[in-house]
Parts: structure tokens; sequence; C-alpha cells
């Protein structure tokens, strides 16, 4: 995690990194979980450091990844470390919330992606648990974070839209979702807008941090994602993303949900970008296969240096060995190479046979996944997409944004690597009348920020029939 200072205006956008902090998931013998606290301690680690190199801010806007959450007691306590969304809890419990709402009607009232971990089977799986029958406010991380700095409860819209909860066209929380879930309503504080104003310090965080009680706390595209997507430096239309970190999440912009049986079977979401933007895409299992392998390897004291690594593996056979990212085996924390290796040997292909050959098998595998998400994309919205946004950590892998063009057969655009801080910064700046709309934000982010543009090269027809053996495509897994 990071904390970061930005400068936004007329002509300029920058971003200056203050603090960095270890996000460490603890297992507990039941559960794994979030270290909401030490999360907590480095926001006001980082706002001491901001205190002391700057005197003081405009103001401060918190975003973190979505679904999860903390629950308070009615003295407003946290009730417990918050579950973590790669927690098998929500196993199964799919059925359970099927029963009294089927999947196609809780669809078409989110427009949300089935995703064993939304917070809607995260809390079917809680259901009657004490701490759940303890509590009275239901906070997403980042509202988590914004409460403890400001005393304000609010639930800021594009992350509460990933809930499972919330109605994707009435923009609000869906009091009849829950009723028929079992719900209780009154969990769920009312929605903030990006932009709004979320309060100013509580005087033990001024006093904490060396800030001024007076700094502002604005709601921003609390979703990393939403962030991410409102800083694609797109300057025409017919752009397409892939927001490329942890997950890669790659579709398009809407400004209307696509909520039909066919976007259903294929899994895609309409979560809520800015200004009442949706955001039509589907979650990539991502670079969290890289991480899990380079952390295996480094485990075992075998070089896990990914820049030597991915030189190696631009030189390994091409389509050696590729996985579905999405197959579920790969979800959960723990050692990804044997996992991949597993897939191989049940799809009936020859394991990697060394760290390079199984990064080119993962880098492969995600472009694969981005062409083929990309693809239904447009199908799906009846849009036509001329260019992709490469945003995210991702971006800095020239191998993965060269196999992505090659792949989709589109140019990529890669970069900013910071779009999350950068979107997040923006949604502040407008907020304070220094940037304009969404096209003069994103025009702000391509005239500001180092961007890399990749030509599609090969032959598509090779894309093709390796999509096809991964069951991507047509023409089924081998
Ligand atoms: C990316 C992200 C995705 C969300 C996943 C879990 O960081 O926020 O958008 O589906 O994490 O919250």
């Amino acid at each position: 995690m990071a904390g970061r200072v930005g400068r936004a205006g007329a002509g300029t956008l920058d971003l200056t990194e203050v603090h960095r902090f270890p996000n460490r998931p603890v297992r507990l013998p039941d559960s794994l979980r979030w270290d909401v606290l030490a999360l907590y301690q480095g926001v006001l680690d980082g706002l001491g450091r901001v205190a002391r190199t700057y005197g003081g801010i405009a103001s401060v806007g918190i975003d973190s990844w979505a679904v999860d959450y903390g629950l308070l007691d009615a003295d407003g306590q946290l009730l417990g470390n918050p579950h973590h969304y790669r927690d098998s809890r929500t196993e199964g419990v799919g059925e359970r919330v099927w029963e009294r709402v089927p999947a196609d009607e809780l669809y078409r009232i989110t427009g949300l992606q089935h995703l064993a971990f939304n917070t809607v089977f995260q809390l079917a799986s809680a259901s009657g648990s004490a701490q759940l029958a303890g509590a009275r406010t239901l906070l997403m991380i980042p509202d988590l974070l914004t409460h403890w700095l400001t005393g304000s409860v609010g639930a800021e819209a594009t992350n509460a839209s990933t809930t499972g909860l919330f109605d994707a066209r009435a923009g609000d929380w869906s009091a009849a979702l829950m009723g028929r879930l079992g719900i209780d309503r009154g969990l769920f504080p009312p929605i903030r807008r990006p932009g709004d104003a979320a309060g100013t310090l509580l005087p033990c965080v001024a006093a904490e941090t060396g800030l001024p009680e007076s700094t502002r706390v604005t709601a921003v595209a609390s979703h990393d994602t939403a962030s991410a997507v409102a800083a694609v430096p797109a300057t025409e239309p017919g752009f397409a993303y892939v927001s490329c970190g942890t997950w890669s999440l790659a579709g398009l912009e809407l400004t209307r949900p696509v909520v039909t049986e066919a976007s259903r079977a294929a899994n895609f979401t309409n979560e809520l970008g800015l200004d009442g933007s949706y955001r039509f895409l589907r979650n990539i299992m991502g670079l969290w296969l890289l991480s899990e392998s380079l952390r295996t390897w480094s485990d075992r004291g075998l070089p896990a240096d990914l820049a030597p690594l991915t030189e190696r593996a631009a030189r390994s056979r091409p389509f050696a060995a590729l996985v579905d990212p999405d197959d579920p085996s790969f979800l959960a924390p723990g050692d990804m190479p044997s996992r991949i290796a597993a897939y191989c040997a049940r799809t009936g292909q020859q394991p990697p046979d060394d760290r390079a050959a199984t990064v080119r098998c993962i880098l492969e595998s995600l472009a694969l996944a981005h062409r083929a998400t990309l693809r239904t994309a447009a199908e799906l919205s009846g849009t036509e997409i001329r260019v992709v946004h490469l945003v995210g950590g991702g971006s800095r892998n020239a191998l993965l944004c060269q196999l992505t063009a090659d792949a989709t057969g589109l140019p990529v655009v890669a970069g900013p690597a910071e779009a999350t801080a950068l979107g997040n910064i923006l949604v502040q700046a407008r907020a304070d009348g220094l940037v304009g709309d969404r096209p003069e934000m994103r025009q702000l982010v391509a005239r500001t920020q180092r961007l890399r543009r990749y030509e599609p090269r090969g032959d598509g027809r090779a894309w093709s029939a390796a999509a096809a053996r991964i069951g991507l495509e047509p023409g089924g897994p081998a």
C-alpha cells in the first residue's frame, strides 16, 4: 500500500510517494483476515510524513480493493478483523443465496458478475454468527479508514456497487434485495458519490499526524479499479482498458449497464464508475499468478527477480503451456507454480520446465484472457474497440503489453502505472474546481504522464488457436 501526495491543476499532474507499507494478510486458525489496524496505522504514518514534509494538504482521499468490509457494533467499535476475500468461507454459499433470489434476478438488479467472494456471499456465509448479530454498521474498507479519520459514516458508491446488494440502475442500495436475503438494511450507511465531502480530520487524528484539523477528507472513487478507469488516458472514443495489477480488470466504460442473459452468461459486471458511468468488465486473475509464483520461489531460496526472468521468458518457446487464468484453483494464496503445473498436467499439456517458462505461460495466458474478454465486451455492448489502454503496475511489464497487443490485434497504450492514485487525486482536484470534467481529466493524464505504445505483431490465427486450447474461444480445450 502507498501514500502519495499529488498536485493537479492546469497542465500539472504529478505524484510523489511519501510512504509505502505492507498489506500482509493474516491466517488465523479458522480464516484469512486483513490486518486493518496495520493499514490504518500506515495511513496515519503517511499523513504524519505529509505534515512533516509539506506542512499541510488540501484534501485526503482513500481507495482500496473492493468487496471486503468491517463491522461496527452499537458503540461504533470494530467487531473483529475483516475477512480477506480469498478466504474459503464463501465456497458453496451461492446456492443458499440463489434459493432466495435466483441468480438471474440477482444479476438483473445488481448487474454484478458472479465472484464467489462478493460481499453478498460473504454476508450469507456469516449469517447467524455472533459477530453479524452484534453489528450495527457495515463499512467497506476505504469507508472504514475514512470513518476513523473523520468520525463520519458513509458508503462510497463505486465500492458499494461491488457488494451484490446495490441496484446498478438506481445507483443506491437495494433494500428489496436485502429484505429477501434477510440482511439488515440498517447496516448500510447512505451513499456518497466520488467528490462528496466526507468530513475533516478528528482532533485525535490531527494531533497524531500533525496535520491541521481543518484538513478535508474527500470521498474519491474509492474502489481502486474505478479510480484507475477514471485516469485512463483515452482521448478518443472506442477505447477499452485493462487495469492490470493483482487482478486484470478488462472492459469498457459505458453510459448504460448491459444486463442481458448473454452478459450474465459471460460473467460481465456493471460496476459503477465516475459520474454515473458503468465499468463493463470481467475480472481476470491477473498478475496474482506471477506475484504468488515469485513469492513461492523466493520462499524456497530460488532467484525470483522479475526482470531477468521476464527477459528469459521473452525468449522462451511461445504457446508451450497455457492456462485459463480464471481457473478457481488459482484463487487462494500458496504455491502457484505447482498449481500451474497441475493445471497443465490435468489438461494434457507438458508443464513449464523452468521458472522462465512459467513466467511465459502466465503472461501469454493473461494476454489470451485479455483478448477473449475484450472481444466479448465489444460483442455484448455493440462497441468497436480501436485501442486498448493498459494501466496499473502491469503497464511496466513490456512483454505483457506486447503480448496483449499481439493477442488482441490492437494497439496497446501502456501507462500510467499509477492510474489508481492519479484517479484518486483527480477526483479530489475536481471537487476543488482545479480540473474539469472526465474527458478533461483524461486529457491531463495523457498530456502529463509517460505512456508507451505497442503495435500488434504476428499472426492473429496463432492466438486464436491458443485461445481455443484453453477453452477461451470456440474450438474447445485440447
Ligand atoms: C482490484 C480489485 C478488483 C476487485 C478485487 C477484489 O484490486 O479491487 O476490482 O474485484 O480487487 O476486491
